[in-house]
């Protein structure tokens, strides 16, 4: 049986001592009120550095091991799928709970330089609610259509949720970046139309207007080790990746502390439930950072 290590709520290893990323001040991680004010009239913030060289290097070996269905740790996973894609000709691999099947991915939901400005964006302390893996092959990496993020997430209330998009490649518009629908965070909550499959199925869901805003997208281009934060309303996709090379990212979703389950089914797959009514706590859903200072 391979270690879990959802059963630590603290790191397990040097992957945030090894750049001496401990002794940085906590104000070099924090997002100026500018880059709060943008996300709160845009629906996201992106730019941020998280990862250094080294760090990068480490989660991609971690998850070469994990893109083999047979890799020790397998029972571990609330999700995986190997192929997500509806497109036969295209892959899209997409997984959740990597955080307790290797100690990198893991040890990262501490890192400060995600957890700062993540409690700077919930006004709050950071509680994890799960994280995911996004990767799409060279050659014929598929899409994620348009969708919300928190379409897939009613059975948690009140909606106080933020999503941290972690590029293990430079990701550009010919890769498959991400895209987002500035404003859209405004918008009424979306009903779900399909994860990897027709890239524009969301179109059903939309008034004409709304539709047109797609005709301007923000592509979200960013260094390897950069991470953008967006809204849990924020309509957001990415295309296909027909490039030679492989564009792999992970993903940190996370909530204001307080958040409770507004289900009587497990909130994950392997979870026990939380009752409805209950904050999310325990051994899934640790306390990632406590509020951010204010002056
Ligand atoms: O990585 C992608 O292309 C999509 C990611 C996504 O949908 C998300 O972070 O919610």
């Amino acid at each position: 049986m391979a270690q879990d290590f959802s059963k630590q709520h603290k790191p397990v290893s040097d992957f945030l001592s090894r750049d001496s990323d401990i002794e940085v001040p906590a104000a070099a991680f924090q997002l100026s009120d500018e880059q709060i004010e943008f996300f709160h009239e845009n629906g996201y913030v992106s730019g941020i550095r998280i990862l250094f060289d080294e760090q990068i290097e480490q989660l991609r070996q971690e998850l070469s091991l994990m893109f083999n269905p047979e890799h020790e740790g397998r029972e571990l996973w609330h999700e995986y799928h190997s192929n997500e894609s509806a497109d036969p000709n295209r892959v899209l691999f997409h997984a959740l709970g990597a955080w307790r099947v290797s100690p990198g991915f893991h040890d990262l939901l501490w890192h400060r330089a995600f957890g700062i400005p993540a409690s700077q964006l919930l006004d709050g302390p950071v509680r994890f609610w799960h994280d995911q893996l996004f990767c799409k092959p060279a050659e014929h990496g598929g899409v994620v259509a348009w969708h919300q993020d928190y379409s897939y997430w009613t059975r948690t209330l009140p909606m106080a949720h933020l999503t941290c998009w972690i590029g293990l490649d430079d990701a550009t518009s010919s890769n498959g970046c991400l895209q987002y629908i500035p404003g859209s965070h405004q918008w009424d909550l979306l009903p779900i139309t399909g994860l990897a499959g027709d890239m524009d199925a969301i179109q059903e869901a939309l008034s004409p207007d709304q539709w047109e805003r797609f005709q301007n997208p923000v592509a979200i281009e960013l260094k390897a080790g950069e991470a953008s934060f967006h809204h849990p309303l924020m309509v957001h996709g990415s295309y296909e990746n027909s490039t030679p090379s492989p564009r792999r990212a992970t993903v940190i979703n996370v909530v204001r502390d307080g958040v409770t389950s507004a289900s009587g089914e497990p909130l994950l797959d392997g979870v026990p439930p939380v009752l409805p009514g209950q904050s999310l706590g325990g051994q899934f859903f640790p306390l990632l950072h406590e509020a951010t200072f204010k002056q």
